[in-house]
């Protein structure tokens, strides 16, 4: 627990004078609780257990206010208002209640470098192979260190500001599947981007009447950054300790910095919970995908950021009598029923979706999802006040960029931040599946994972079993992209697409995924996709998009145990002929499913290091029998 001193007994009192805050109070009540404070009465409306982590937080943070949020459309108007004169968000008049927010420069990604998970025992969170060091697989706080951290910055860190309340579902309130947290936070940008991408308010807090059980969320933005964004780059620091269902995060108002449900609860805090109760938090979108004799089944799949996650979420297929149906873009929370069915939820509400290289062509349903009720971060805007972003379409002559500097196509920055987002009310979207809120999940027949992979890796192998399964994603490797704070197109490794999200040593990771395979259990088959992959000439060899489509077609098929395979020492792969690319035009299928073996001894080699290095005595041993598996089929094939 945090060592905040216990609120004094005149700051309620002294709270208390602006009384006007009460659970669905008009807009103009809501105008001035923004600028009010919790009241006693309020205050004893939390459940013993929340009420005691706002007083705690407030006597530590000091702000002016408290306010407890209560998810109604009148305090999402006052929290407009409020940011308009603050200078934090500008409307966009070309769209229906849409925004834009221009962070400070220097806060427009998630800082891995500064994420940090605390427990007793280092090797709790980090393998064996980097104690003491610094690892590739999350980064270790000790327990002092992280009271240090708080103590530096908290104490009087909300002065002259509100503290929002925010008692948040990740999941549907009410769902077996479902839990619950409470962020406090001292940013109005993350209160209303908390409603779109969470469940928020009075409901919630109902929940938690019926069980206590909550995660507790401390973030606050610090006190320096540019007029509108305040922010502390400087001093940036994202904390978890599991132990506490505890996150605690200072100085950033950015995404997965600040939106504590999303990265910092759903993934890290998730995948320990998680593992406690036998089930599976993963970095993986859900679809859903009826073929053309109308049986539906739903994927999970694990991308690393910013690799297509919610292109295919939304896809639009191109194989005639396929229909997409989107139940989540970003985390699945995964677990087997009591029929061995492996059923999961989407925990979010909300796409917060790189903007850049969203477009008609690329992603026609999530461009018919964001033009409403959406709050754009870092996109350019155009002279009728409407976004544009690289790969969009055509470049206006004249734009704001995202650091409101006069833009051109001559420009040689680019327009919008590469990380740019949008942050749209999932309900939105056309092809939002009817199941997407179903409290027990929806059945999930297969698993894809993958990266981009420019070389060497087909375009989609089937794992031989489950272990297997484990193995390429424990081995999954991927360029860089602009989610983080890392530059330049490096292959890094990213198991499971999980490499910033773990919230517990990865060796038991991998463990935790071995041991799903029980009796009674029906697992789903595991694949490693590549749509990524590029010709000697640095072209796709591949299309892409909705063309992905053709491998989901095969997925399907060999769900069904159709025999439309052949093995390879990777596993298996459609033979010639078993992948449907009629009309698709000529594709170089012999390179895009070749297997180099210089290219695949090399890759052996490089997992081989990365599990020495990074993982050491935490791996599991069938994880080296797999790498051995791999180099010796490589090696006589
Ligand atoms: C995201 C990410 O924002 O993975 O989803 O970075
Ligand atoms: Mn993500």
């Amino acid at each position: 627990m945090l060592h905040f001193n216990t609120i004094p007994e005149d700051y309620v009192k002294k709270t208390a004078q602006c009384a006007q805050l009460a659970l669905g109070c008009s807009r103009a009540a809501h105008q001035t609780a923004l600028r009010g404070a919790a009241t006693p009465a309020q205050l004893a409306s939390l459940t013993p257990k929340v009420r005691a982590f706002v007083e705690r937080s407030a006597a530590l943070c000091q702000p002016d206010h408290v306010h407890v949020c209560d998810g109604s459309e009148a305090e999402a108007d006052a929290l407009l208002q409020f940011m308009q004169k603050q200078g934090t968000l500008k409307s966009l008049k070309q769209y229906d209640n849409c925004w834009l927010a221009r962070t400070d420069p220097a806060d427009v990604a998630r800082v891995e470098s500064r994420t940090f998970i605390c427990s007793e025992n280092e090797r709790d969170v980090v393998p064996a192979a980097r104690i003491g060091q610094k690892s590739a697989l999350g980064n270790y706080i000790a327990p002092s260190d992280y009271e240090n951290a708080v103590a530096d910055r908290f104490p009087g860190c909300m002065k002259g500001r509100t503290m929002y309340v925010i008692p948040f579902s990740m999941g549907p309130v009410g769902s077996p599947l479902s839990k619950i947290g409470v962020e406090l936070t001292d940013s109005p940008y993350v209160v209303y981007s908390m409603r779109v991408m969470t469940r928020i308010g009075s409901k919630v807090l109902e929940a938690l009447r019926q069980d206590e059980t909550f995660v507790k969320c401390l973030h606050a933005v610090g006190h320096a950054g540019v007029p509108g964004w305040p922010c502390d780059p400087q001093r940036t620091i994202i904390l978890h300790k599991p132990a506490d269902d505890e996150i605690v995060s200072f100085g950033s108002g950015y995404g997965g910095n600040s939106l504590l449900g999303k990265k910092c609860f759903a993934l890290r805090l998730g995948s320990v919970i998680a593992r406690r109760e036998g089930w599976l938090a993963e970095h993986m979108l859900i679809v859903g995908i009826t073929n053309p004799q109308g049986r539906k089944r739903y994927i999970a799949a694990a991308f690393p950021s910013a690799c297509g996650k919610t292109n295919l979420a939304m896809m639009t297929p191109t194989l005639p009598g396929y229909k997409v149906e989107c139940v989540g873009d970003d985390i699945a929370w995964m677990k087997f029923d009591k029929n061995g069915v492996l059923r999961a939820i989407n925990p979010e509400n909300g796409f917060f979706g790189v903007a850049p290289g969203t477009s008609e062509a690329t992603n026609p349903i999530a461009m018919s999802t964001i033009f409403r009720n959406t709050v754009f971060t870092n996109v350019a805007e155009t002279e009728e006040g409407g976004v544009w972003w690289e790969g969009m379409g055509r470049a206006p002559a004249k734009l704001t960029d995202w650091k409101g500097q006069a833009w051109t196509p001559e420009s040689k920055t680019p327009a919008a931040h590469p990380n740019s987002r949008f942050c749209t009310p999932a309900d939105q979207c056309p092809i939002i599946d009817s199941e997407w809120e179903s409290a027990e999940g929806v059945p999930i027949s297969a698993i894809l994972l993958g990266g981009r992979r420019p070389a060497g890796v087909p375009l989609v192998v089937e794992a031989r079993d489950w272990k297997h399964g484990v193995f390429m994603g424990a081995s999954m490797r991927s360029e860089s992209t602009a989610a983080a704070e890392h530059s330049g197109k490096v292959v890094m490794n990213d198991p499971f697409a999980m490499r910033p999200f773990f919230g517990y040593n990865f060796g038991e990771y991998l463990k935790h995924w071995l041991s799903m395979p029980q009796a009674g259990r029906k697992m789903p088959k595991i694949f490693h996709v590549n749509w990524f992959r590029k010709n000697d000439e640095g072209k796709f060899l591949w299309p892409g998009f909705g063309d992905n489509s053709r491998v989901l077609d095969w997925v399907l098929r060999r769900c069904d145990n159709e025999p439309c395979y052949t093995e390879t020492p990777l596993g298996y792969v459609p033979r010639e002929g078993d992948l449907n690319t009629q009309d698709l035009g000529p594709i170089d299928m012999n390179t895009l499913f070749s297997i180099p073996k210089d290219f695949w001894l090399q890759e052996a080699d490089a997992i081989g290091k990365y599990f020495k290095e990074e993982v050491g005595s935490d791996l599991p041993k069938e994880m080296w029998d797999e790498l051995e598996t791999l180099r010796k089929k490589v090696k006589s094939s």
